[in-house]
C-alpha cells in the first residue's frame, strides 16, 4: 500500500477509534448523590461539542491527506483570503464556545448561591487529613482564628466566643450526613491550600487559607463515598483521604450525639494533662525517695 494510502487510514481510525473507545470504556462517572445533575449535563454538553469537532476535523483531515494528494499533473493554488469561509467558521467557533461556557456559568451561579436559612457544616483541610464541625443547638458556629490553633484545639476557635462551646468536633476523617438535607459546606485550610472534592456529589471547591470557600448541595442517596484532595497539597497528598457516610436523619443524629462538643474536648484535653502532670510528679517523688 503506498504512502498516501497510510496516513489517510490511519487518521480515519482515530477518528473512528476515539468513538468506539468511549462507547466502550469502562470509565463512566460513578453514578450521581447530590442534586447536582445539572454539573453532570454541563460535562455532557462539553463532551459532545469537543468530541465532534475533534472526530469531525480528524476526519476531514484523512479526507484532505488522501483527496489532494501528490500528482505530477497538479499544482497547489495559493489562496490567502477567503471571506465566506472565514465568516462559517467565526461563526461556529463563537457558538461551539458560547455552547461550553454558558451552561457552566449558569450552574457555577447555582452552586454558590446558597438556598437562605440551610443548615452548615464546615469542613477543615491540614496536611494531610479531614476534620469537621457542627455549629451545635445554637446554629452558629464559634468564631476562629490562627492564633487559637494549638494540639487541644487544632479548630483554632475562638476560647471566649460562647457560641463556639456548643460546636459539634468530628476530629475523624469519616463525616456523616442525614439523607436529604440540603447542607451549605464552608470549606477551610489551616495550611496550605487543599481541595475538597467528593466524586459522587460532583462538588469540589478549594480551600484556602485564610479564606472560607463554600457551595452547598443536597444528598440523593444513601451510601458511603470517598473524599478525596484534589490539590497536590504537599508529599503525603496521596494519603489526604476520608470518607462520607449518607444515612436516615435517624441514624445520623445517633452519630452526632457521639461527637464531643467543643466545651467537651477542652475538658478531656485539661484532664489528660492533669493526669500527665500528677504522673510525671509521682514519678519525681518515686525517683527522688531512691
Ligand atoms: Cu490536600
Amino acid at each position: 500500500m503506498s504512502n498516501r494510502w497510510t496516513v489517510a487510514i490511519m487518521l480515519f481510525l482515530v477518528g473512528i477509534g476515539s468513538v468506539v473507545f468511549h462507547i466502550l470504556s469502562p470509565w463512566w462517572a460513578t453514578p450521581i448523590a447530590s442534586n447536582w445533575s445539572y454539573i453532570d449535563i454541563t460535562i455532557d454538553i462539553t463532551f459532545w461539542i469537543t468530541g465532534t469537532v475533534f472526530v469531525a476535523i480528524i476526519l476531514f483531515m484523512g479526507y484532505c491527506v488522501f483527496k489532494y494528494r501528490y500528482r505530477a499533473d497538479r499544482r497547489a493554488v495559493y489562496e490567502p483570503e477567503n471571506k465566506k469561509l472565514e465568516w462559517w467558521l467565526t461563526i461556529l467557533t463563537t457558538l461551539g464556545v458560547i455552547g461550553m461556557l454558558a451552561p457552566g456559568l449558569y450552574v457555577w451561579n447555582q452552586f454558590v448561591e446558597v438556598p437562605k436559612g440551610i443548615a452548615e457544616v464546615e469542613v477543615v483541610g491540614k496536611q494531610w487529613a479531614w476534620t469537621y464541625r457542627f455549629p451545635g443547638k445554637d446554629g452558629k458556629f464559634g468564631k476562629t482564628e490562627a492564633k487559637f490553633i494549638n494540639e487541644d484545639n487544632t479548630f483554632g476557635i475562638n476560647p471566649k466566643d460562647p457560641a463556639g462551646k456548643d460546636d459539634i468536633l468530628v476530629d475523624d476523617t469519616e463525616l456523616h450526613l442525614p439523607l436529604g438535607k440540603p447542607y451549605k459546606f464552608l470549606l477551610r485550610s489551616t495550611d496550605v491550600l487543599h481541595d475538597f472534592y467528593v466524586p459522587q456529589f460532583r462538588a469540589k471547591m478549594d480551600m484556602v487559607p485564610g479564606t472560607v470557600t463554600y457551595f452547598w448541595l443536597k444528598t440523593i442517596r444513601t451510601g458511603t463515598f470517598d473524599v478525596l484532595c484534589a490539590e497536590l497539597c504537599g508529599v503525603g497528598h496521596h494519603t489526604m483521604r476520608g470518607e462520607v457516610v449518607v444515612e436516615s436523619p435517624k441514624a445520623f443524629e445517633a452519630w452526632l450525639k457521639e461527637q464531643p462538643t467543643f466545651a467537651q474536648s477542652l475538658k478531656d484535653a485539661r484532664k489528660r494533662k492533669d493526669k500527665k502532670t500528677e504522673s510525671l510528679a509521682a514519678q519525681a517523688k518515686r525517683n527522688s525517695g531512691r
